[in-house]
């Protein structure tokens, strides 16, 4: 049986409420697969426009087999290629990021136009037609500040995600913001292991000290069920609505991204150790309401958000293989605050990279004991792990039918 055939057959004997069988986490076929199903065929979020601000400014990532580069072309257009030169294929953007007019391939200097066509190749013989060889677009999109990718050449409608996103970010005015700071991690874990623990604070109370001064532990913050019921969610989102903000709890119908405002503990306003603002300056200069609490965003399977009035703490999650994972986050600050005069940077960032490395652990020790041969899939808590049963409902739904779709018939 190959790996496709197993995988099929252990989703559908999956037992709801169930942790997932061995092999998800750990199999390096059951990777490959997920990769192809998902990760190489949805939208992915990689960066923001921030980040981007001026023509020629690029970045690059790397998603499993694919080096791409986000460019911000001479329009003003963001545009996102395949790294990888026309030529003989080497890549053609090697650093992190970078500010270039033109893109030159590090090997042989053919060089590339920011909208991706070739405009010089040295020496080659008459006839030969530069059309032919610009960089091999990918699909691209920008939505309130953050950049998505798909790297199928038939890309799922983006505007489903837009039309719920949009409306909740665009106060906030990230695509303007600046980012302060960011940090990559590498957790020893299947990417599946970071998410089912980020939808759950079941782990906070024991694990997380500094979050747990201004985050809510209620499993109706972090999970799917229950906002709508609760008279605090409720007169909060009222509250924020008043002020001119999206606030009420929505998510797709295919459970792949929810959007939704929650209040922060005793009235604290961002994540710091007193829960007093990190930064002076407020993000937006849009936003003028004080205690509009975090709005949180997921999107599967590449990030969560948390957008307070001081700042935006956003995560990125990109599987290096079947066992580890990178996870980057970056603080975005208005983008004229300034570092040691609006805020101390060591105190804008203590929450989330103490948080960080917490989650960092708990995700190492889950994927130790997962490894042992004795591991069985035990049951989630309903009350507290709501938002972890869903997400591997997303997971088993998404992968089913791309599964069955591909799989051969046996003769
Ligand atoms: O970032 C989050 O959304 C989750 C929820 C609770 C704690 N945390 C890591
Ligand atoms: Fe890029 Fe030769 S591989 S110029
Ligand atoms: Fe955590």
């Amino acid at each position: 049986m190959d790996a496709r055939d197993t995988m099929l057959r252990l989703l559908r004997s999956h037992r709801d409420g169930f942790s997932l069988e061995q092999p998800f986490y750990t199999d390096p076929d059951f990777f490959r697969l997920d990769m192809e199903m998902i990760w190489y065929r949805d939208w992915l979020f990689v960066g923001h426009d921030c980040e981007l601000a001026k023509p020629g400014q690029y970045f690059t990532v790397q998603v499993g087999a694919y080096p791409v580069v986000l460019v911000r072309d001479q329009g003003g257009r963001i545009r996102a290629f395949h790294n990888a030169c026309r030529h003989r294929g080497s890549r053609v953007c090697s650093a992190q990021k970078g500010t270039s007019a033109r893109l030159v391939c590090p090997y042989h200097q053919w060089t590339y136009d920011l909208d991706g066509s070739l405009l010089f190749a040295r020496q080659m013989a008459d006839g030969f037609d530069k059309t032919q060889y610009g960089l091999k677009p990918v699909a691209c999109e920008s939505v309130g500040g953050y950049i998505f990718i798909c790297l199928a050449d038939q890309p799922a409608d983006f505007a489903p995600f837009r039309a719920l996103m949009e409306p909740y970010f665009l106060p906030h005015r990230l695509a303007d913001a600046k980012i302060a700071f960011e940090s990559t991690i590498i957790e020893k874990g299947n990417w599946k292991l970071v998410w089912e623990n980020n939808r759950e604070c079941y782990h906070c109370v024991a694990n997380h000290p500094e979050l747990c001064k201004t985050f809510p532990e209620a499993p109706n913050v972090t999970g799917v069920a229950g906002a709508d019921s609760d008279p605090e969610m409720v007169a909060h989102w009222a509250k924020c609505e008043a002020a001119g903000l999206e606030a009420k709890f929505r998510i797709d119908p295919a459970g792949q991204f929810r959007a939704t405002r929650a209040p922060l503990l005793r009235d604290a306003v961002s994540y710091t150790m007193t829960g007093r603002r990190a930064v002076k300056r407020g993000l937006s200069d849009q936003v003028t309401a004080d205690r509009i609490g975090a709005l949180m965003l997921y999107h599967y399977p590449t990030t969560w958000n948390h957008v307070l009035i001081d700042h935006a703490v956003t995560f990125r999650v990109l599987p290096i293989s079947a066992t580890e994972t990178a996870v980057t986050t970056k603080w975005l600050v208005h983008k004229d605050a300034v570092e040691g005069v609006d805020y101390d940077l060591a105190e804008l960032t203590h929450v989330w990279t103490e948080t960080n490395d917490q989650d960092r652990r708990i995700v190492e020790e889950n994927a130790f004991g997962i490894q042992s041969p004795s591991y069985e899939p035990g049951p989630y808590s309903e009350m507290h792990e709501g938002g972890v049963i869903q997400f591997v409902d997303w997971y088993t739904r998404f992968m089913e039918p791309r599964l069955a779709e591909g799989s051969k018939p046996r003769l």
